[in-house]
């Protein structure tokens, strides 16, 4: 196992992105290999419960209100179609469902608490949860966890620096106490980026100090290639060059050897071969599914048939960290006053639901 090391510096990060390819590839696979199985590649499914009409101006965004792009806007999707769709990317070979939400922040009320039972209902399928809602409150992200959420996706996108010039409707620190709200509880952190947005090596270089600085670091780092989207500001971008989400990969993969990097958006544009070479450079999660939020992802059936050929396997759920336990919503009336829960639950195990209820009755008793 590689020593994971907290105290990146940008000269660091940028002296092995720079390094000449082979080089940089032979160092990244062999990190890669003492952490997982290289064979073994996570599949996510991403599923987009609110789409378009977002008050943010984030530059690259599709589902931004402000920008007038082909997307068709929807309220938010019913519990029963959540879960539907959940077991369809069950059956498809999908470990972990991601549901997207078009939103700034969350609000508390009932569009909230239905998607707390989306959660609930995911988990009871034997699937990883993962969520991407905006800001949330540390009381938010333990009402997630309690309702069993497994992962929280909220990335950094870019630098500080360049930041600024993606987005004005909020701030890189905003960002950071998202994620740190998110780490007060048993909720995984996924968080990484977007290359092609116009920034430098070095911007590149400073979101991987920020993501590789946090501590613990995010369990997952979705890299995603920009899909630039006719109407955004971001519309004429060139398309990313492999080589360099290539060399973002496995410079991720160095400077954070246990995190499940994903290949997430921009996948359309790659050669199988160049899937390979990033799945040899250290990436070993994917979106699958044919469509991202609002934009096109390659066919399930092309993923499943470049995992044969590469003889690669889908990962089952829970390998990396066990189920999590769900607390019914039996203390809906204080989570809806938004008080903390007075009761606490061990972190990184699985108790029976029954067990865990009788706790919390008796504590509110008490
Ligand atoms: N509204 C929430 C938020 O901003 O955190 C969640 C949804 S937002 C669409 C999730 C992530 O999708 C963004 O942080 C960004 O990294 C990625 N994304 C959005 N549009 C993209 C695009 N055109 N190309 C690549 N990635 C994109
Ligand atoms: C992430 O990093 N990429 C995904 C997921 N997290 C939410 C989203 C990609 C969106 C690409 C543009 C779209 O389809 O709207
Ligand atoms: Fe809204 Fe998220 Fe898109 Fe920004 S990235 S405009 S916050 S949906």
């Amino acid at each position: 196992m590689t020593q994971t090391k907290h105290n990146w510096t940008k000269e660091e990060i940028l002296e092995i992105y720079n390094k000449p390819m082979m080089e940089l590839l032979y160092d990244a696979a062999t990190i890669h290999r003492e952490n997982h199985d290289p064979n073994v590649v996570q599949v996510s499914t991403l599923l987009s419960i609110k789409t378009g009409g977002c008050s943010e101006d984030c530059g690259y965004c599709p589902q931004a209100a402000r920008y007038h792009t082909n997307i068709e806007g929807n309220d938010l999707m019913s519990v029963n179609q959540v879960k539907a769709e959940a077991l369809r990317a069950k059956e498809s070979g999908s470990s972990r469902v991601c549901m997207g939400a078009a939103w700034r922040n969350v609000k508390d009320g009932p569009e909230f608490d239905e998607v707390l039972e989306m959660v609930r209902g995911i988990n009871k399928l034997d699937m990883e949860v993962c969520c991407t809602l905006g800001m949330i409150t540390e009381n938010q992200a333990q009402r997630l966890a309690e309702a069993g959420l497994y992962a929280y996706n909220h990335n950094l996108d870019s630098s500080e620096e360049y930041y600024k010039e993606v987005i004005s409707t909020r701030g890189y620190q905003d960002r950071l106490d998202t994620i740190e709200n998110v780490r007060k509880t048993n909720v995984t952190v996924c968080s990484g980026g977007i290359i092609g947005m116009g920034e430098n090596i070095e911007d590149r270089a400073g979101m991987l100090v920020a993501l590789s600085t946090l501590n613990p670091q995010p369990e997952s780092t979705p890299i995603n290639a920009l899909v630039a989207v006719e109407g955004t500001p971001m519309e004429d971008e060139k398309p990313v060059e492999i080589w360099d989400m290539i060399r973002m990969v496995a410079t991720t993969r160095i400077v954070m050897p246990e995190t499940q990097v994903r290949l997430s958006a921009g996948r359309t544009e790659m050669s199988r071969e160049g899937q390979a070479m990033c799945f040899f450079a250290g990436a070993n999660s994917i979106f699958a599914g044919d469509k991202l939020l609002t934009t096109p992802n390659p066919d399930v059936n092309e993923d499943m048939k470049m995992f044969e050929l590469l003889g690669m396997n889908p990962q089952k759920p829970f390998t990396k960290k066990g189920q999590p336990q769900t607390i019914e919503a039996i203390d809906s009336e204080y989570q809806s006053k938004g008080e903390k829960p007075r009761w606490t639950r061990p972190a990184h195990k699985i108790e029976r639901n029954e067990e865990a209820k009788a706790k919390a009755v008796e504590l509110r008793k008490g």
